[in-house]
């Protein structure tokens, strides 16, 4: 095979997980990926279809689900028998820290002479730091907006040209770290190249389909994504996704946003090529009224049959929930209230109220709405535990009012980490939160800890660490009672997730007592490894209690056969 332009990996969160204990408890359970974090991120897409749209050969291996699909994948053979002339690493999400910086040294020990390049939120943080203290990170591409300098950085890589004028890069210079100016901030996201059929030629191409999974159980609830903005416009505290640390940490005033034409052609190409849910990212009203008019309107026209999953920021009227279900053919919404009590959620930096949270979701279900799922969390600022509870209650009184009518409360903690760049991390005291970490040499040595309570890179004034596990199990098994007893889920379900709970608490205290010993590995901890990876998925719920649909990969594949024969 000739070589690569560019290999881009996606690490799991700790590189040998497999050997490693740790009850990582429920910090997925409410995401499509497993504690190992094996989705990479959509900027993977982008960055390919870029490239390839300039000629350069590029492929993408996702290491962390081949890990997850077999034993027997040897991530450092396969490292090894790559040829590319560059390699990236995504350190996009922070708990990827030790899987990241792993990754690269086992690139550098079978390819000294390899470039290797880190990306993403947390490696745009922490740039300086990891070229300063970790010599197989060769470049750091800073910022939410990489395609171009990207390219522009392989350039000059194969042309030996001086890297002084590629934007966005930290490197090394005269044995020092050069940090060039973050320049490259485009103000929409019209140039960007969303290639959907390209994911599918490459898993043709490479013969290599566990390698392009965006997560395991893709196959079995296949989704595609659709970006409708870089940035936001709101600012939760514990967030670094949020306006405020955009702009410190980004370099963006404002968000980017893809225009409502081009986001309505993401959506209908990506159903050209994958039958299941399509999520769009971003609130579309962010970008104001007419925006979401316009973006709407569009998908009317593209009649698409996808179900459309949609994000809502702030409460919605009936207006808008009937242009969403006059436009679509079938939606689902996602709402994060984050608690019941108003203070508490105005704290964390939304400041609307129960009552119209509730508008919300009648106006929605009543358009047709196919689910409403609301996620609420544990550790926000001035949440005690009581309050949990409260929470806990608030859910009881939602799942009566609308009972029967597909609207789903789910509760998980903020974990495994307080986001690096957020309001509360930069200023902890002022939001009530205390760091067990800042740095990322901090972070190193918690991610591979024997619990998800150690992993834990904070606490609140309101609910320490082990507070916060304890809220965390007992409102697992309120909302697992509630739904029994509202008929939302068999007994059969009801049972098996209560028995994992209490099974995870109960390990959780057995590790509590053996690192109260003052060791956090050796045998004791060791002999603990299948029960914690046991323990470690569909915690506080049945994983599949999220799936948007009920089609598999498989009715999938009519429609690529499809797309590929007319785009020849
Ligand atoms: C959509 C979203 C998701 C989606 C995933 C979408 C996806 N596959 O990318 C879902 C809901 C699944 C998700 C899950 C999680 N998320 Co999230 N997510 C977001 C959100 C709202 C927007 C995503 C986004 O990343 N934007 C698009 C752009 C900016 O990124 P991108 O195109 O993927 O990548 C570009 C650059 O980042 C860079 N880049 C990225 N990787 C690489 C690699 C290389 C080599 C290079 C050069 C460049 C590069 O170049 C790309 C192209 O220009 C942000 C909040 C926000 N406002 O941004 C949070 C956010 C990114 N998520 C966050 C977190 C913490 C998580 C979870 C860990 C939460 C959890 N405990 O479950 C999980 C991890 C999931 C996993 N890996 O398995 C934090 C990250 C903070 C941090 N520093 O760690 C954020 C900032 C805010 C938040 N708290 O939600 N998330
Ligand atoms: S959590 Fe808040 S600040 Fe962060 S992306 Fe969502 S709405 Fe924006």
């Amino acid at each position: 095979m000739a070589s690569l332009d560019l290999l881009l990996m996606h690490p799991p969160n700790v590189m040998d997980f497999r050997k490693r204990t740790m009850l990582l408890g429920p910090i997925s359970d409410l995401i499509p990926s497993t504690p190992v974090f094996e989705m990479y991120p959509i900027g993977f897409t982008t960055i390919a279809s870029h490239l390839d749209s300039k000629g350069y050969r590029v492929r993408i291996a996702n290491i962390a689900t081949r890990m997850l699909a077999s034993k027997r994948f040897d991530p450092s053979r396969f490292v090894k028998s790559v040829d590319a002339k560059l390699v990236g690493i995504d350190l996009h999400w922070m708990p990827h820290v030790q899987g990241a910086l792993e990754l690269a040294r086992i690139v550098k020990v079978h390819h000294p002479e390899t470039p290797v390049v880190l990306g993403g939120f947390s490696a745009s943080y922490y740039h300086e730091e990891i070229l300063s203290k970790h010599p197989y990170v060769d470049f750091v591409m800073r910022g939410d907006s990489t395609e171009k300098p990207l390219e522009m950085l392989i350039q000059a890589l194969q042309s030996g040209r001086p890297l002084d004028s590629v934007p966005n890069l930290t490197w090394r210079k005269d044995k020092g770290v050069k940090v060039n100016p973050l320049t490259h901030i485009p103000e929409t996201l019209d140039e960007v190249v969303i290639d959907y059929g390209l994911m599918i030629r490459k898993v043709l191409r490479y013969g290599d389909l566990e390698g392009h999974l965006p997560y395991r159980n893709w196959k079995s609830n296949p989704m595609s994504i659709a970006v409708s903005v870089r940035g936001c416009t709101h600012n939760c505290v514990n967030c670094a996704g949020s306006c405020d640390s955009f702009a410190v940490n980004f370099g963006r005033s404002k968000p980017a946003f893809r225009s409502p034409k081009l986001l309505a052609e993401d959506v209908a190409t990506a159903e050209q090529y994958v039958k299941g849910a399509t999520f769009v990212v971003g609130d579309i009203r962010q970008a104001g009224k007419q925006y979401a008019s316009k973006f709407l309107s569009e998908l009317g026209n593209h009649k698409v049959r996808n179900e459309i999953v949609i994000e809502l920021f702030t409460p919605a009227d009936r207006e808008f929930a009937d242009q969403v279900a006059k436009s679509v053919d079938r939606f689902s919404v996602q709402m994060s209230p984050e608690t019941h009590d108003e203070v508490v959620r105005r704290a964390q930096g939304k400041s609307y109220t129960n009552e119209s949270l509730e508008r919300t979701a009648e106006a929605m279900l009543d358009a047709g709405c196919g689910r409403f799922d609301m996620f609420y969390m544990i550790g926000l600022p001035l949440q005690t535990p009581e309050s949990v509870k409260g929470t806990v209650e608030y859910a009881r009184k939602l799942y009566t009012k609308f009972k029967g009518k597909r609207l789903f409360p789910f509760i998980s903690p903020l974990a495994p980490f307080l986001d690096p760049g957020g309001n509360a991390f930069e200023s902890p005291e002022m939001h009530g939160f205390r760091l067990f970490a800042s740095t990322l040499e901090d972070h190193l040595k918690l991610a591979t800890m024997p619990s998800w309570k150690y992993v834990l890179n904070y606490e609140t004034v309101w609910l320490t660490r082990s507070a916060i596990v304890e809220a965390t199990y007992s409102s697992g098994l309120g909302m697992n009672r509630i739904k029994r007893e509202v008929g939302l889920i068999t007994e059969e379900v009801a049972d098996r997730t209560a028995n994992r709970i209490v099974a995870a608490h109960e390990l959780s205290n057995r590790i509590d007592a053996i690192v109260g010993k003052g060791t956090a590995s050796g045998g004791e901890i060791e002999a603990l490894r299948e029960a914690a990876m046991d323990l470690s998925e569909s915690t506080v719920c049945e994983k599949t209690e999220l799936d948007w649909t009920e089609d598999t990969f498989w009715a999938s594949v009519p429609r690529i056969m499809g797309a590929l024969v007319r785009r020849r």
